[in-house]
């Protein structure tokens, strides 16, 4: 792949745009569904389910991992679902939903390979699944009981990231130290449309692209940054901001599972082969709300998740494995139950989280000590010790 292939492909078939079905819509809503019928968007099953082939891309999965991928989207979704019910009884203090981003999350996640490091934002919750982190683990900082869950060494899948656009400066970094390590692993860091803005992120593709780092920028274009929509983030669309930098964009459907796993495969097969940084765009859409101190009715209109909602990427998968006889009945109701089975336990994790020794916040913080942290941890040694003698 040059840059020239940022040019747009025209596929062999195109899927039929739901926009043209709710013509009487809001003009947000028309608009959200126009853009998804681009030529340019690589797209191997349509909303309708159906698979259609693609000149640059080609994915031939067995029945077997078709199930693989339809299981983990729903797992995923059920996890997130039960996150956000937590969240609303007061277990957790705040929770980032990725509902209608599981077909980029689980294809690009399961396009990872074991060696391969992920540097995730705060919404990655299918990618940490894919990368085998135990969703309960996930949950932590959002309580409140921990800094982050996991060690990021055990699955390379760094912590999540709140700062925005900054993990792709430290997937560039670390992507330049494997290939000075003349490692044939790559990395591969996710942000969003509004991280697109951030001065980290420029920083992060002009590097990689001047050092050939062999890093991915998975861009998940949910449409909004919390109130903001992508149209004042860019003039352009974000894949084609990589031509300037010298690297190759490609703009996915991110509602396809199938596309997301092939041009996320391709792009990272492209950093191991030596031949630097690719940016994929996912075109998908944040189905809920920013997080769950978000109001999103607010600022957009109810029509505009409608129309999104006729391109779910689980449906689209079940209607694709259904037709081809690729899943029976037992199938989907064994993994009904797993589904649940897994919120139980999440549920009980959560609840069953001891909470955190307050003075570790002091610990950690220097290899080799310091007498202002010291100082610090006497102090409110003492005044957590004044409420025992003020309750005597
Ligand atoms: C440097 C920085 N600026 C602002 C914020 C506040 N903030 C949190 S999420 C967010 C929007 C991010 O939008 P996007 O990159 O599209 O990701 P999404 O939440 O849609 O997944 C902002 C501005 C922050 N966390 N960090
Ligand atoms: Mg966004």
């Amino acid at each position: 792949m040059t840059v020239e292939s940022t040019a747009p492909r025209k596929p062999r078939r195109t899927s039929g745009s739901s926009g043209t079905k709710r013509a009487t819509a809001k003009k947000t809503a028309a608009k959200t569904a126009e853009t998804s019928a681009q030529p340019e968007l690589v797209q191997l099953l349509t909303p309708e389910g159906q698979r259609v082939e693609h000149p640059d891309y080609s994915i031939d999965l067995t029945p077997d991992e078709l199930r693989g991928l339809y299981r983990d989207m729903v797992l995923t979704r059920r996890f997130d679902a039960e996150a956000t019910s937590l969240q609303r009884q007061g277990e957790l203090g705040l929770w980032a939903s990725l509902l209608g981003q599981e077909a980029a999350q689980i294809g690009s996640g399961r396009a990872t390979r074991e060696d391969d490091y992920v540097f995730p934002t705060y919404r990655e919750h299918g990618v940490a699944w894919c990368r085998g982190v135990d969703p309960a683990n996930l949950l932590g900082m959002f309580r409140g009981v921990n800094h982050g869950g996991w060690d990021p060494n055990s699955n390379n899948f760094h912590l999540y990231t709140i700062v925005i656009g900054s993990q792709t400066l430290h997937a560039t970094g670390y992507a330049m130290g494997v290939a000075k390590d003349g490692a044939d692993s790559a990395v591969i860091a996710y942000f969003g449309d509004g991280a697109s803005s951030q001065g980290d992120v420029a920083e992060a593709f002009t590097f990689s692209a001047v050092y050939n780092a062999p890093v991915v920028f998975f861009c998940q274009n949910n449409q909004w940054a919390i109130s903001e929509p992508t149209e004042r983030q860019t003039r352009v669309p974000l894949y084609q901001r990589a031509q300037g930098f010298g690297f190759p964009g490609v703009r996915v459907d991110g509602n396809d599972v199938l596309a997301c796993l092939a041009v996320t495969k391709d792009a990272l097969e492209r950093a191991r082969r030596g031949e630097g940084p690719t940016l994929v765009e996912a075109f998908t859409y944040r189905m809920g709300a920013h997080t769950t101190s978000d109001d999103p009715t607010k600022y957009r209109a109810d029509e505009e998740r409608e129309a999104w909602e006729a391109k779910d990427p689980i449906l689209r998968l079940r209607t694709y494995l259904e037709a081809e006889g690729a899943a029976d009945e037992a199938f989907f109701t064994d993994l009904d139950a797993e589904s649940e089975a897994l919120g139980k336990r999440v549920r009980e994790a959560v609840r069953s989280m001891p909470d955190p020794d307050l003075m570790a916040i002091f610990e950690n913080v220097y290899a080799d000590g310091s007498a202002l942290v010291d100082e610090e941890r006497a102090q409110f040694a003492a005044y957590q010790a004044s409420f025992a003698e003020e309750a005597k």
